[in-house]
């Protein structure tokens, strides 16, 4: 099953998406992680990339698609993955439609998780304390969120315009959004 995870900052998908990894034993791909690792690595890509995340903006689309075709071309994503943070617009969401479809592995399912502003706020703000990423200081998230609805809402049309969009509420304990999220699924006879 080839998962594709949707929401605003803060809805929960890394959060989710770590849990499913668990339960469905698919890899989890999170372009944030992999451009903070790059960061963290020193690379080129990735000083470029922390300058940006730390301004709440997206990283060109150019490096994004080579950093997931890069990704997806590996053999740990042949049954399937969990994809969280890509695609970000239109246009990535297109590049990556074209990408799985030349390997004949097309997305099955987009999760959008929905969460309140309010609660979005209260959780990058416990996160901006606990783990000290610039990009969820109050001012930055102000912009993500901007930029969340300009350029990733249209995202969540997309997939539904291709039958492929499913809402999850994002509110409650963790565990309860992922018996939503399996539920959705219809993969609670895997669950142990
Ligand atoms: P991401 O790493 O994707 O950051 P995120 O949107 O905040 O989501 P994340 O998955 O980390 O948070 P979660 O909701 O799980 O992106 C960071 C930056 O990288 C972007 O701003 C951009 O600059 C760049 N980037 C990434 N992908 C890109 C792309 N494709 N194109 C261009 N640029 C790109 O968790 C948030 C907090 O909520 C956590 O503290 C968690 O503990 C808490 N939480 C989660 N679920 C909860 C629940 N049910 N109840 C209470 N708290 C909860």
């Amino acid at each position: 099953m080839r998962i594709v995870l949707l929401g605003a900052p803060g809805s929960g998908k890394g959060t989710q998406a770590a849990l499913m990894v668990e339960r469905l034993g698919m890899p989890h791909i999170s372009t944030g992680v992999l451009l903070r690792n790059a960061a963290k690595r020193g690379t080129e890509l990735g000083l470029k990339a922390k300058s940006i995340i730390d301004q709440g903006e997206l990283v060109p689309d150019d490096i994004m698609s080579d950093m997931i075709e890069e990704r997806l071309s590996r053999d740990d994503v042949a049954n399937g993955f969990i994809l969280d943070g890509y695609p970000r617009n239109l246009a990535q969401a297109k590049s990556l439609d074209e990408m799985l479809e030349r390997v004949g592995q097309p997305v099955d399912v987009a999760i959008q998780i929905d969460v309140g502003p309010e609660q979005i706020i209260k959780r990058l703000a416990g996160r901006a304390e606990q783990e000290n990423r610039a990009d969820d200081s109050e001012d930055i998230v102000g912009n993500r969120m901007r930029i969340y609805h300009e350029k990733t809402a249209p995202v969540i049309d997309y997939y539904a315009g291709r039958g492929l969009l499913t809402h999850v509420l994002g509110d409650g304990s963790v565990e309860d959004v992922l018996e939503r999220i399996l539920s959705v699924l219809n993969v609670d006879s895997l669950v142990s």
